[in-house]
């Protein structure tokens, strides 16, 4: 059982040592551009992803880099993409928010709020036709909650049984906006009913709880059930995007938000069952060292070249 929980701590932490230094490469230059992190999210992907078959298909946002770390796409290439590099996933096109990883069932980010929904339905249908026996996860936030698209995607996958999980990582905030100045009641799990599927709300910074809930839902889905909403309940410890001054923060939030977010609660945990600190603690070592050696050596390599630029457009 320990094994379980220091394998999933060095999961978390991997993606928090990759955000932490995307924070920082994005602050000292060599990454340009909007960067969302999913610093104190990160028991979602974590605990979402280890049950998803390789054929599966993941649909991120502009959040994305835990999602496609999850899924196991390395983080030398992810690094390269996010600073321009050829040797980034898409040869530095996409930048942070609009990477792409097919060949790991990452099929994307979207920085159109709510636009993965119908694609993920897409990708479900096609499933069926192919015979490949897929599903599909769409990935979004509480905001995308009240998108049209994700309306109409639900829906769908109701009406059809597709097989298609939809994950929404409540983080309480929509941009700079508060749940409570968007919705009426902020329990979003509840609205599957209108659709008539499953609806879970889900401890979001317990990456065992999440794991369990998706099995589940990928259960049902894979025996004709049709899709299940987890409204993964979770906070951010970051801004928004990079350079979101946070203004809109109560007096106290970060401290209350430190005191549970999943990386802090996993390693009590452990510690409170007995396991060495020096094990525990270790864990965070060895992500840091393995970000950091994947972020030089992304650096190390050359820029894409201008004259490719035309490359990969379709029009
Ligand atoms: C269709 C659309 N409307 C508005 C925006 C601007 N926008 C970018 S992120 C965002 C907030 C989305 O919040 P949420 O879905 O909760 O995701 P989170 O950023 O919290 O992960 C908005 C409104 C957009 N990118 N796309
Ligand atoms: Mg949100």
């Amino acid at each position: 059982m320990s094994e379980r929980r220091l394998a999933d701590l060095l999961a978390m932490w991997r993606i928090r040592a990759f955000e932490e230094k995307v924070r920082d490469l994005r602050a000292e230059g060599p990454i340009v551009g909007s960067v969302h992190l999913c610093i104190g999210q990160e028991a979602v992907p974590i605990g979402a992803c280890d049950v998803l078959e390789p054929h599966d298909a993941l649909f991120a946002t502009y959040r994305g880099h835990g999602w496609a770390l999850a899924r196991g796409v390395p983080p030398q290439p992810l690094f390269a993409e996010l600073t321009g590099r050829a040797s980034g996933v898409n040869g530095g096109r996409g930048g942070s928010a609009y990477f792409t990883a097919a060949e790991h069932g990452f099929h994307g980010e979207n920085s159109i709020v709510g636009a993965g929904a119908p694609i993920a339905c897409g990708a479900a249908l096609a499933g069926r036709f192919d015979g490949s026996g897929r599903a599909a996860v769409s990935v979004f936030g509480d905001g995308a909650m009240n998108q049209g698209a994700v309306h109409e995607a639900m829906n769908f996958a109701a009406a059809l049984s597709l097989p298609v999980v939809f994950v929404c990582e409540n983080n309480r905030y929509s941009e700079l906006t508060p749940i409570a100045d968007m919705v009426r009641t902020p329990r979003l799990a509840g609205r599957a009913a209108a659709y008539g599927m499953p609806g879970h709300r889900v401890d979001g910074n317990d990456a065992e709880a999440v794991r369990f809930h998706m099995r589940d839902a990928l259960e049902v889905a894979r025996e004709g059930g049709g899709p299940t909403l987890l409204e993964c309940v979770t906070e951010r410890l970051a801004g928004h995007y990079i350079g979101d001054a946070e203004t809109y923060r109560q007096p106290g939030e970060l401290e209350r938000i430190r005191r549970r977010e999943p990386i802090a609660r996993l390693r009590e945990g452990l510690l409170a069952d007995g396991v060495p600190a020096a094990d525990v603690d270790a864990v965070e070592r060895r992500a840091r060292a393995e970000m950091d050696s994947a972020a030089a050596a992304a650096l190390d390599a050359p820029f894409a070249d201008p004259a490719t630029a035309r490359e990969h457009l379709y029009a």
